[in-house]
């Protein structure tokens, strides 16, 4: 493109210029209109730019929408797209007056304009076709602490099931939704002391500091003070300073014996001296979920004394990647049901979709506090994927 750029205090001038230089047929492809020299542009002297070629060939097509020709070619058809001025002289109608320069300016902004306005809507057009009704679910799921994963799986669950006018519709997609996540969340139902002979055995398994005996003694509680059960209780905890100790006040307050087993014999030895209990509540000493060795140890006592019920103690207030790590360093021990403590700790409940899937097991307890014997409830499906949803309220019993 042989292209070329005039300079003048004002558009005719300029326009004068490029006459001069092109003759009366040139297209005009751009201009620009500022100002030169001031301070903070104030005070600058005004500048025009034109900028031109002699002929439409020289405009790449890309730029003929836009290119102005100032006074088209006797006899030739008029360019689909150029603008033109009507060729009549005498007088030239693009002589250099300042009527002319008015409309070339405007023309030039009106061109910037329309420009301006094909690009908003372009924008709005791609927009558009990525908002997706169900977007803002996703990412609520996602706020809630629901692995991506699973709130990608949900909300196509969601789009199945409903109608395109029904998705932009929040009830129907809450209900949908909570319909989808419910069945993630099986659930077990409480400890059911059905035994016709013997105590029915239960022990609690987990990481360090989950909330493995206070649970433990939540339920005893329960069942003692409750259900009239007799309750007997084990600790396998001789590791940590304090930890018999800690059971034994608990022991005294529901006035349950308790009794400790350094090794699986002893274990095996206790569960039988207990017989005369409805309920044997075994507390385990917390393992850390990279101990492969103590995990084993745990193994060999279970193997020992075959509990009826095996459940993993899990924090609702742990991150997804501990949660799944401790999930499958436990199945080594392996275990029957799932219990979530700290819920009222925990940033989002969505984590609970990914760990009992991953457990491969039910939800039996979840516990919403430190408080010995209220702070436990019977996990429910409902409750929990209203949790989830953000709209439930948790229930402290
Ligand atoms: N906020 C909250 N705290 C809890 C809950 N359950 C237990 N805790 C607290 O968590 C702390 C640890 O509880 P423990 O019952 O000693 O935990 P543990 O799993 O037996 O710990 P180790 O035996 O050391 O492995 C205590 O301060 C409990 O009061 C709960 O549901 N919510
Ligand atoms: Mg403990």
């Amino acid at each position: 493109m042989k292209a070329k750029t005039f300079h003048g205090v004002t558009m005719a001038e300029a326009l004068t210029e490029v006459k001069k230089h092109f003759g009366p047929g040139a297209i005009i492809i751009n201009t620009r209109t500022n100002s030169r020299g001031g301070i903070l542009g104030v005070g600058g002297k005004p500048h025009v730019e034109i900028t031109a070629v002699r002929d439409m060939n020289d405009v790449p097509p890309a730029m003929r929408r836009g290119a102005l020709r100032i006074k088209p070619k006797a006899s030739t058809r008029t360019d689909r797209v150029a603008v033109t001025v009507k060729p009549e002289s005498p007088p030239d109608s693009f002589a250099p007056t300042p009527q002319n320069d008015r409309i070339l300016s405007e023309m030039a902004s009106l061109r910037e304009m329309v420009g301006n306005l094909v690009r908003q809507n372009a924008a709005a057009g791609v927009k558009d076709s990525l908002q997706d009704p169900l977007y803002e679910t996703y990412q609520k799921l996602v706020g809630s602490a629901v692995a991506e994963e699973v709130a990608t799986q949900l909300v196509e669950r969601v789009r199945e099931t409903l109608t395109v006018e029904q998705l932009h519709d929040p009830k129907a997609v809450r209900q949908a939704l909570r319909k989808a996540i419910t069945p993630r969340v099986p659930t077990a139902g409480p400890i059911r002391i059905d035994k016709r002979v013997g105590p029915y055995v239960v022990a609690l398994i987990g990481p360090t500091g989950v909330g493995k005996t206070t649970t433990l003694a939540k339920l005893a509680a329960n069942f003692c003070l409750r259900e009239k059960r007799r309750v007997g209780m084990i600790t396998l905890d001789t590791y940590r300073i304090g930890a018999i100790e800690q059971l034994k006040t608990y022991a005294q307050i529901i006035h349950v014996p308790l009794e400790v087993a350094a090794t699986p014999d002893e274990l095996a030895e206790t569960v039988d001296r207990m017989s005369d209990r409805d309920v044997i509540l075994i507390d385990t000493a917390g393992r850390s979920q990279r101990d492969s060795g103590k995990l084993d140890q745990l193994r060999a006592f279970f193997a020992a004394a075959t509990p009826d019920e095996v459940h993993l103690v899990l924090s609702g207030a742990a991150g997804p990647k501990v949660l799944d790590q401790t999930i499958e360093q436990f199945s080594r021990v392996g275990f029957d049901r799932v219990i979530f403590t700290k819920l009222d700790e925990a940033l989002g409940f969505g984590v609970i979709l990914s760990a009992l899937q991953k457990a491969g097991a039910d939800l039996s307890y979840v516990t919403t506090g430190q408080d010995v014997p209220r702070d436990i409830s019977v996990g429910e499906s409902g409750a929990l994927a209203e949790l989830v949803l953000g709209e439930g309220e948790l229930q402290r019993p």
